[in-house]
């Protein structure tokens, strides 16, 4: 079987080919396998599997992603051609955990030898909800390293216990092996595998933007909102892309309209100022949005004209409260913990001119608050489009009923 040489992040440092033999790798984005719910106004590509697949050049691959039509038809017709030996599972929800144990436990009987990896925000944070026999190893933060270094040590038959930042499933329980380094440098990554799902590509949407990318530029924030998995996910620290690593992934997307995944995108506002003139010097043309917090938007109204100019379509800001105490309740005011000295985060929304500005806002359930009565109608009434949500603390975060091992 020939080696896969598919050039696509080969001159990125990272992936190097030090393995003799290779192992067949299905990679899995799992989903019910057809499109309903909110999974038909977004659908976004699996950006978590493409970086995971990037990592394992030289194996042989495949990718399915089940939320798309006929998705479990597919993997069933796959799986019975391609008889992996690496099934790698993404669960990044919280909501997608049933439908991940599901296809697990769809997988072990069809192929009782293959190892079931499972990855991504969720499991990184609570593994115990994967302690189950259809799964063998789950990965716990960012996988790039990690399967490698797992597919890897199968192929040559070493001990996965040495394979740090993994959890084995074994009989006597889960056993957590030491835990993984972050990637020194953003750069050092293989670029994401889009390649491998080209004819799905016309598939991902958000709303009426079609086709859609996804690109990373960053992981990590400075903040640390009790409410927010984010920066406990990525320990802390907060690393980002060279600029000219940004323009390079943008230039090889080829989807028009774009979603940068960092969560909080005007972190280094002179950062994101270059890419947006990096990008009309380009002459690249495209409909980005991006994730930014309303107290940045108040500070720095000149980026949003500048983001403008270079084609922001869209910035997500969410609300979870209003009032300078309610957000310092959740450590949200700038400051750790202090009040903002700036504007009052609401003013955000009024000193962003032209771009759609969508605002997410959490609702606690049961009877509606004074307080979440105001955050939502001070939004609802500035942004373009708000979308509302049960307040659930997520996994991983501080935020009271949150869990995570
Ligand atoms: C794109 C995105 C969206 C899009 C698309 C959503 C969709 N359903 O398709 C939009 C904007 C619509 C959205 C909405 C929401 N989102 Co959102 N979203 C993201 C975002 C910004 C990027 C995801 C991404 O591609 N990341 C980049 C890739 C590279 O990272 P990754 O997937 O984590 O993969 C890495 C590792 O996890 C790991 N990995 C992943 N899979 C695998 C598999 C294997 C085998 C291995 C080894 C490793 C591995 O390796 C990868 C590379 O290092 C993330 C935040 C983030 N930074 O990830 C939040 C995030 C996923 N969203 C989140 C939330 C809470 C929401 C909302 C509920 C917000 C709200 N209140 O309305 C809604 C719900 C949407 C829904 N029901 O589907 C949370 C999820 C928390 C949770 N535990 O569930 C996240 C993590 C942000 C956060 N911490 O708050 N979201
Ligand atoms: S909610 Fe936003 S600003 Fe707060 S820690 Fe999370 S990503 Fe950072």
């Amino acid at each position: 079987m020939a080696r896969d040489t598919h050039a696509t992040g080969a001159d990125h440092k990272g992936a190097p080919d030090s393995i003799d033999t290779m192992a067949k790798v299905l990679l899995i984005h799992p989903g019910l396998g057809r499109i309903r719910g909110f999974d038909g106004l977004s659908r976004v590509e699996p950006l978590g599997i493409e970086c995971v697949a990037g990592a394992l050049r030289g194996h042989e691959l495949r990718l399915v992603d089940m939320r798309l039509r006929d998705g479990r038809a597919r993997l069933d017709e796959i799986v019975a051609d391609f008889r992996p030996e690496v099934c790698a599972l993404s669960c990044s929800f919280t909501t997608s955990v049933s439908a991940t144990v599901a296809v697990a436990g769809h997988l072990r009987p069809l192929l009782p030898a293959a190892t079931i990896v499972v990855g991504g925000m969720h499991p990184s944070v609570c593994p115990r909800d994967f302690a189950c026999s259809g799964i063998d190893v789950v990965v716990k933060g960012e996988g790039e390293e990690t399967i490698r270094d797992l597919v890897d040590t199968l192929e040559s038959g070493g001990d996965l216990r040495e394979v740090p930042g993994v959890v084995l499933n074994t009989e006597e329980g889960q056993v957590f092996t030491r835990r993984r380094p972050l990637a020194a440098h953003l750069d050092t990554l293989p670029l994401p595998r889009r390649d491998l799902a080209p004819s799905q590509h016309a598939d991902y949407c958000f709303n009426f933007w079609r086709p859609f990318a996804l690109v990373e530029t960053a992981r990590g924030c400075p903040h640390r909102c009790s409410f927010c998995s984010v920066w406990r996910f990525f320990r802390g620290r907060t690393r980002v892309k060279s600029v000219d690593r940004v323009l390079e992934e943008l230039a090889s997307v080829r989807a028009d309209h774009i979603l940068f995944t960092d969560d909080n995108f005007l972190t280094d506002v002179e950062r994101s100022r270059e890419i947006a003139l990096r990008l009309l010097d380009a002459g690249i043309r495209k409909t980005f949005s991006f994730q930014a917090r309303a107290d940045t938007l108040a500070a720095h109204p000149e980026i949003i004209d500048i983001w403008v100019q270079a084609g922001l379509g869209n910035v997500f800001v969410g609300f979870e409260a209003v009032t300078e105490e309610q957000l310092a309740a959740l450590r949200k005011a700038s400051g750790l913990g202090k009040p903002s000295r700036r504007s009052p985060p609401c003013d955000g929304t009024r000193s962003c001119p032209s771009p759609g500005l969508s605002s997410s806002i959490p609702l606690s359930p049961g009877r509606i608050s004074p307080a979440c009565a105001s955050t939502y109608s001070t939004t609802a009434s500035r942004t373009l489009s708000s979308a509302c949500s049960p307040r659930c603390p997520a996994p991983g975060s501080s935020g009271k009923g949150a869990r995570s091992s």
